[in-house]
């Protein structure tokens, strides 16, 4: 497809140049969406599988509607707007709510019941299981998620598991969704020495570190944020390939490995929140994460620190 038509795009407080061999769109897989052995090539190739419409838009829509709920009573929606509209308060940036996920059935049913799960299995060809955390995320205006794997924030069990990131309700250019770097996960030359780092382990041997991880407070203790770059352009310079997105819609999904580098668009709107969770999906016969499994996972805090002699 042509790029010359397309309005400025920006990652990370970045402008992109969005020429035909810098930029492009997700490839859409849902031409082949009953053909796993045709997606598990195209998954080699490409690192991810884009599933337009693979999902029921009216469930996608279901769940949204109890997400804005949800974030209405924690108070960040604008009360001038009817919720369903995701209209924030003024600055309210970045919210990472995990818990909006917990013990909600339709967000349960949605990713971890039916259509999702099965696609995972037929993909995997064997039973799965699937992190029982939730990435929830409601992006106020501002820069979006900078370059990054997952690996990093999820390498103890398995490194064969999948992200799925989807939308819940239209995600333009403005508002900003998820963007993969082409290629990427080929480039275990570029990649080694930052894809098996774990954000959660420390230097047991250093005491600066060891008060870090230690200190209890959620979010603080990381030595490496995980981050690979803040610099969408340059990062793509260094790698080569084209970043790829879409404008995504309710029903949609993307799918990825763990060594796919990728990022988000910045939202640009006034006002508008960028609302998608990611889920991670492996083979049940393999070993898993134990940050993010149970009840209450321990995830990133200092229940999940791990300490190493460097
Ligand atoms: O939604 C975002 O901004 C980032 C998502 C992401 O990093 C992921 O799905 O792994
Ligand atoms: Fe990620």
């Amino acid at each position: 497809m042509s790029t010359a038509t397309l309005p400025q795009i920006w990652s990370f407080g970045h402008p992109l140049d969005t020429s035909e061999d810098k930029f492009g769109i997700l490839r859409d897989s849902s031409d082949a969406a009953t053909d796993f052995a045709e997606l598990r090539r195209r998954f080699d190739t490409d690192g991810y599988l884009y599933m337009k419409g693979y999902l029921d838009r009216e469930q996608v829509l279901d769940a949204r509607a109890s997400l804005t709920d949800g974030l209405a009573e924690a108070g960040v929606l604008d009360e001038n707007f009817p919720r369903i509209e995701g209209i924030c308060k003024p600055g309210s940036g970045y919210v990472f709510k995990p818990e909006l996920t917990n013990n909600n059935a339709k967000i349960q049913d949605l990713l971890y019941s039916g259509r999702l799960p099965e696609f995972y299995r037929k993909f995997y060809g064997e039973k799965i299981r699937h992190y029982d955390f939730t990435w929830l995320r409601a992006i106020g205006p501002g820069k979006g998620t900078n370059p990054h794997c997952d690996l990093p924030y999820m390498g103890r069990g398995t490194h064969g598991h999948m992200t799925c990131w989807l939308p819940y309700g239209d995600i333009s250019f403005e508002l900003g969704g998820l963007m993969v770097l082409e290629g990427s996960h080929k480039r275990m030359d570029l990649l080694e020495n930052y894809v098996y780092r774990d954000v959660d382990s420390f230097c047991e041997n250093k005491p600066d570190q060891v008060k870090n991880a230690t200190s209890g407070a959620k979010g603080f203790g990381w030595t490496f944020s995980g981050t690979l770059s803040h610099n969408p352009p340059v990062l793509r310079n260094k790698f080569g390939g084209r970043w790829l997105t879409a404008e995504f819609e309710p029903g949609d999904f993307i799918t990825f490995g763990m060594f796919l580098v990728h990022a988000s668009l910045d939202n640009r709107t006034e006002n508008r929140l960028r609302i998608s969770s990611d889920a991670r999906y492996q083979r049940a016969s393999e070993p898993i994460d134990d940050r993010w499994i149970g009840v209450n996972p321990p995830g990133h805090t200092t229940a999940g620190k791990r300490g190493r002699i460097c």
